[in-house]
């Protein structure tokens, strides 16, 4: 079982991850994710979390006692420590795959204008991006970045849904159909009822190519053609 905990000031927000897929992966004892309130852990007398950057300029920082706490409570020798933020590494679907092997992931979120450099000097956690673009928190990027690994943990999905999907093998997956086979006169595409699979096969290639060159040529190596 891989077992992952999330430290938030939001954990609320996280209802998204105890829905479909992932919430049959917890029932099924494949994956664990705990929720754990960052504020619980303040020493603070308003159990505050937050503060006014010394360099001055705009927002709150999130401060480093309640974190250091709470990340100290659920660490284990085994422990992966990762931290989403806008400048960490850009997430992939290669990074996903490895993260999905460890045994324990600990992801902290920070909020507001981000976190306390000393908790990164103190546990040198792995940092995520999820694109260019500034989000209001780390909540989000954590789900998305939890939901993708949990894919690649085996028993998550039914066996054969990794092979063809999106950058699986750096190009986007072919389009599908499913009944009808006529809906107000759009038609699924002639080859797909033809039972030649050699045929179905170069279709699902020049689609799936068609659609990298069309989307996203930056994925379409020179020695493709
Ligand atoms: Cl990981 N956090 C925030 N706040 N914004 C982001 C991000 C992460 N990745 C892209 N934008």
């Amino acid at each position: 079982m891989v077992k992952i905990d999330i430290l938030t000031l939001f954990p609320e927000a996280f209802s998204a991850l105890n829905t479909s897929i992932l919430k049959r992966a917890q029932e099924k004892d494949i994956i664990q994710i705990n929720l754990i309130n960052i504020r619980d852990f303040s020493k603070n007398k308003h159990k505050k979390c937050d503060d006014t950057p010394f360099s001055g300029g705009a927002g709150m920082l999130m401060t480093v006692q309640p974190i250091y706490d709470a990340i100290m409570s659920v660490k284990q020798d085994n422990s992966v420590i990762i931290i989403p933020t806008p400048t960490g590494e850009v997430f992939n679907s290669k990074l996903s795959k490895s993260l999905s092997n460890y045994e324990h992931l600990i992801f902290v979120c920070g909020h507001y204008e981000g976190i306390d450099e000393r908790v990164y000097e103190i546990f040198n956690p792995i940092q995520v991006s999820i694109g260019d673009y500034v989000l209001t928190g780390g909540e989000i990027p954590c789900m998305a970045i939890v939901d993708s690994l949990c894919r690649f943990i085996p028993g998550v999905l039914s066996k054969d849904s990794l092979n063809d999907e999106s950058f699986s093998n750096d190009t986007l997956e072919y389009p599908q159909y499913t009944k009808p086979k006529n809906f107000m006169g759009y038609e699924v595409p002639e080859v797909l009822f033809s039972g030649n699979h050699a045929e179905i096969e170069k279709w699902k290639k020049m689609k799936s190519l068609e659609k990298t060159l069309k989307n996203r040529p930056d994925l379409i190596k020179k020695d493709t053609f």
